[in-house]
């Protein structure tokens, strides 16, 4: 299976609930190793920029105010299939419709506040990894 590197976010809600590391224990456990990590407070442009794609959607505006309503933990996980990987392991957007064990069945309280962000294909991957890092600050494990 191909070594891959996907974005992962914990969102305010979960930094909020100290769930950070809980959640990155997730990741861990299942095998993906984190080679980059910040904790950071997004600003209106950054977090416009990050989810321009859906910019004309109706919750675009409430997903940015929510981005922004406290501090981030922004991530690169490296691992087998690792973008596929941390889809799983997160769940379905909406928390409701989450399988149970998922990290957003566990810790996210609404479609809105629901906890964790992860690319969601290669070329998102890539574009959204160096949306918020420098190679400089990936450091690879071996
Ligand atoms: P994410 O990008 O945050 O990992 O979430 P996702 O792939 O599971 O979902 P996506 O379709 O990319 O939507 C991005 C975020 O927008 C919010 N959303 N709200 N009210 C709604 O119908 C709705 N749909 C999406 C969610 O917070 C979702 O995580
Ligand atoms: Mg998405």
């Amino acid at each position: 299976m191909a070594q891959e590197r996907t974005l992962s976010i914990i969102k305010p809600d979960a930094v909020a609930k100290n769930a950070v590391g809980d959640i990155i224990s997730r990741f861990e456990k299942a095998g993906l190793q984190v080679v980059a990590c910040k904790m950071v407070s997004l600003s209106q442009e950054k977090a416009e920029g990050f989810y321009a794609e859906h910019s004309e959607r109706p919750f675009f505006k409430d997903l940015v105010s929510f981005m922004t309503s406290g501090p981030v933990v922004v991530q690169v996980l490296e691992g087998d299939n690792a973008i596929a990987k941390n889809r799983e392991l997160m769940g379905a957007t909406d928390p409701k419709k989450a399988e149970a064990g998922t990290i957003r069945a566990d810790f996210a309280t609404s479609i809105d506040a629901n906890a964790v962000h992860g690319s969601d294909a290669p070329e998102s991957a890539q574009r959204e990894v160096a949306y918020f890092f420098s190679d400089e600050e990936i450091c690879p494990r071996g």
